[in-house]
C-alpha cells in the first residue's frame, strides 16, 4: 500500500481555482456535483473503517446495566439494553463496521412482549440462570457462555424465571447493515405473546451427536434450524479438536457455530465462533475484510489490534474493525483462554468480498506503541 500515493497517475488530483469552485457550486444547486473532488475518498485504495478499535471492560459496564433495572422496565424500554458504541459509528449506533452489540438486562420473574423485524440476532450469555427465549414458537433456556440465535424475520420474546439473581446477556444485531440496505421491517405480535411448543429446547434435541433427524418435514429456511447452542458441548468439542488439531496460525483452536444442514453459519447475515487459545498460546498477526465483535469467554489475554494492545479478562467485549490487523494471546500459562465471536462474514462471502492477508513482517506480531 505504500507504493500507492494519491498525486499518482490515474488518481484524482485537481487543484482548486476560483473558476472550479464556482463551477462546483453551479452544480451543487442542482444536487449535483464532480465526482473527482471525492473520487479518492468514496474509492479507498484499501478499506478505511470509521470504526476503530475498542475494549469494553464488562466490570466498568455491569454496574451500569443493573442501574438500568430499576429505572426502566422492560416493556417501557422494548428491550432494557445497554449498547455499546463505536466513536466512529455514532450516527448508526453500531459497535463495529456493520454490526449492533449490547448487554440487555432481565429482572427475576420479568418477561418481555414478542415481536420480530428483519435485523437478525443473536444471543451471548453472561450471566444469571433464568434465561428462556421463544424462537419462532419453540422455548429455549440458556445459561452462562450459552450462544442462541434468533433468525431474521422470526417472532422472539424472552424473560428470566429465576426468582433471584438478573440476567445479563448479549445481543448481537446487524441493524446497522439492514439499516444501510433500507431494508428494515418492525413488527408487534398481534397476541403479544407467542405460544410456545411444549418441549422445551427442542431444536437442541433435535439435532444432537453429529446425527441429522429423519423422517420429519424438510427444513428449508435460510438459518440453522439448531437455535441454542450450550456452553458445556461447545467447550468440549474446542478440547477435542485441540486433541486432533493444531488449530489456525491466527486464531488457534477456533470453530464456528454452524448450521448442521449446511456446514455453513447459523445465519445469512452474521456468523459466529467460539476460539480457544492454549495456555500462554500467542496467534499470529493477519487481516481480513469483515468487522468481528469478540466477547471474552473464559480466561484471560491480550489482542493487539491496528498496533494497539488491549488486556481483556471474561466478560470484557472488544470489536476488530474490517481489514485491521490484529492477533491474540493467552496470558495465563496454565489455564486455557476462550473467546466467542461475531462477524459479517456471511455477506462479505456471499457477495464475494472476502479478502485475507497475512502479516510477514517482525516474525509475524505487529510491533506495538
Ligand atoms: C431486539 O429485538 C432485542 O429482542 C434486543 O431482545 C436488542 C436492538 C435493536 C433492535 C432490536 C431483543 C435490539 C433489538
Amino acid at each position: 500500500m505504500t507504493a500507492h500515493d494519491d498525486d499518482r497517475i490515474g488518481r484524482a488530483r485537481v487543484t482548486d481555482n476560483p473558476e472550479l469552485l464556482a463551477y462546483y457550486d453551479e452544480l451543487a444547486k442542482l444536487d449535483a456535483g464532480a465526482l473527482w473532488t471525492v473520487a479518492n475518498d468514496i474509492e479507498p485504495w484499501y478499506p478505511q473503517p470509521k470504526s476503530v478499535p475498542m475494549l469494553w471492560r464488562y466490570e466498568q459496564l455491569r454496574p451500569l446495566v443493573h442501574k438500568a433495572l430499576p429505572l426502566v422496565t422492560g416493556d417501557e424500554a422494548g428491550r432494557r439494553v445497554v449498547m455499546l458504541v463505536n466513536p466512529g459509528r455514532t450516527e448508526v449506533s453500531a459497535a463495529v463496521g456493520p454490526l449492533y452489540t449490547g448487554l440487555q438486562i432481565m429482572g427475576p420473574g420479568e418477561s418481555m412482549t414478542a415481536h420480530r423485524h428483519t435485523a437478525a440476532a443473536l444471543r451471548f450469555v453472561h450471566e444469571g440462570t433464568g434465561a428462556w427465549t421463544i424462537v419462532d414458537g419453540q422455548k429455549l433456556k440458556v445459561g452462562p457462555r450459552d450462544f442462541a440465535i434468533t433468525p431474521s424475520g422470526t417472532w422472539h420474546e424472552h424473560g428470566n424465571e429465576a426468582d433471584d439473581v438478573p440476567v445479563i446477556w448479549q445481543d448481537g444485531l446487524d441493524i446497522p447493515l439492514v439499516n444501510a440496505l433500507d431494508a428494515g421491517f418492525y413488527e408487534i405480535h398481534p397476541d403479544l405473546h407467542q405460544t410456545p411448543g411444549k418441549v422445551i429446547n427442542s431444536s437442541v434435541l433435535s439435532y444432537g451427536g453429529n446425527l441429522l433427524p429423519s423422517g420429519m418435514e424438510k427444513w428449508t429456511r435460510p438459518y440453522s434450524p439448531v437455535f441454542g447452542y450450550p456452553w458445556e458441548p461447545t467447550y468440549q468439542a474446542l478440547l477435542d479438536l485441540a486433541k486432533a488439531a493444531d488449530g489456525s496460525p491466527y486464531d488457534g483452536v477456533i470453530m464456528e457455530y454452524a448450521n448442521p444442514l449446511t456446514g455453513g453459519s447459523a445465519m445469512a447475515t452474521m456468523g459466529a465462533h467460539m476460539q480457544l487459545l492454549r495456555p500462554g498460546q500467542a496467534t499470529l498477526a493477519h487481516r481480513h475484510t469483515g468487522s468481528v465483535i469478540y466477547t471474552a469467554a473464559k480466561g484471560r489475554g491480550v489482542s493487539v489490534i491496528a498496533g494497539r494492545r488491549f488486556e481483556w479478562r471474561e466478560g470484557d467485549i472488544f470489536c476488530v474493525p474490517s481489514w485491521a490487523w490484529h492477533e491474540h494471546a493467552n496470558l495465563d500459562q496454565s489455564e486455557d483462554a476462550c473467546l466467542f465471536s461475531f462477524n459479517d462474514f456471511p455477506v462479505m462471502r456471499s457477495l464475494g468480498f472476502h479478502r485475507e492477508e497475512a502479516y510477514t513482517e517482525n516474525g509475524g506480531h505487529q510491533p506495538t506503541s
